[in-house]
Parts: C-alpha cells; sequence; structure tokens
C-alpha cells in the first residue's frame, strides 16, 4: 500500500505506463474484476486528480478524455479540505469512485497499451495490458 504519487511513479518508472484511467462501465468492470485477483486492501488508486483550477482530469500519464465517471453516494465531496486523489473501492462499495488524501495508502494496477499489431483498438481489454505493481 502506498500513496498516490508513489503509486504514479511506479508505474511509470516500473511499469512504462500509469495509473489506471477508466473510460467506460466495462472498463471499470474489467479493472475491478482483475483488482480480485491481483490486490488486497479495500480501495485501490485511479490516475484521476483534482488539478489547481478545481476540475478533475486524468494526471500523469497519456492525455485521456474525462468521459465517465462512477462514483459512490455524495462523492466527490473533498474540493474543500484537499481530497485531491481517487480511488475505486474494492469491498464496500465495488467499483465505486471516491475522492480522498492523495497521501493515504492503497493498492493500485498499471496500465499501458499493448504493443501489437492488428488489434481490435474499441476493445480495452485486448488493447491494453492491466498489470498488478508487484
Ligand atoms: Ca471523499
Amino acid at each position: 500500500m502506498v500513496d498516490w504519487d508513489t503509486a504514479s511513479y511506479f508505474c511509470q518508472s516500473e511499469r512504462s505506463g500509469s495509473l489506471v484511467s477508466i473510460h467506460s462501465f466495462d472498463e471499470n468492470d474489467f479493472i475491478l474484476n482483475k483488482s480480485k485477483s491481483a490486490l488486497t486492501g479495500d480501495y485501490m488508486w485511479i490516475r484521476m486528480r483534482r488539478e489547481k483550477d478545481g476540475f478533475l482530469d486524468w494526471a500523469n500519464g497519456p492525455l485521456d478524455l474525462v468521459n465517465y465517471a462512477n462514483w459512490a453516494n455524495q462523492e466527490p465531496n473533498g474540493a474543500s479540505i484537499k481530497e485531491d486523489c481517487m480511488q475505486m473501492s474494492l469491498k464496500q462499495n465495488p467499483g465505486k469512485w471516491r475522492d480522498t488524501s492523495c497521501k493515504t495508502t492503497a493498492s493500485y494496477l498499471c496500465k499501458r497499451p499493448q504493443i501489437s499489431i492488428n488489434l481490435p483498438s474499441q476493445e480495452f481489454s485486448r488493447s491494453h495490458i492491466v498489470i498488478s505493481p508487484i
């Protein structure tokens, strides 16, 4: 379990990728399922962060559209109390997102494009590899 910065740095430096970004219900489900075999703990980091301008964005990785979210009830609720990093719940509220302090610790998954040819590019699970950090 590590804080958001450590997780993000590990994915970039050790896995040539980034923390997971999520762009559809299917992708959210895919990652939740992947977490069940790969991760421990109640939450995992995703790459979404609150930027200085207050907007949520996919930080520290490729430019990705913010086109999907799966917030838990009453989340995100931490704009005024520095809950600037986002997590996905694994146990209590599986698949739902929340904002929380970037300094708390959680598990994480890294994502990187699959290097291959003749890929059906729209199918997430074949166009990307999601890997556990350890
Ligand atoms: Ca929150």
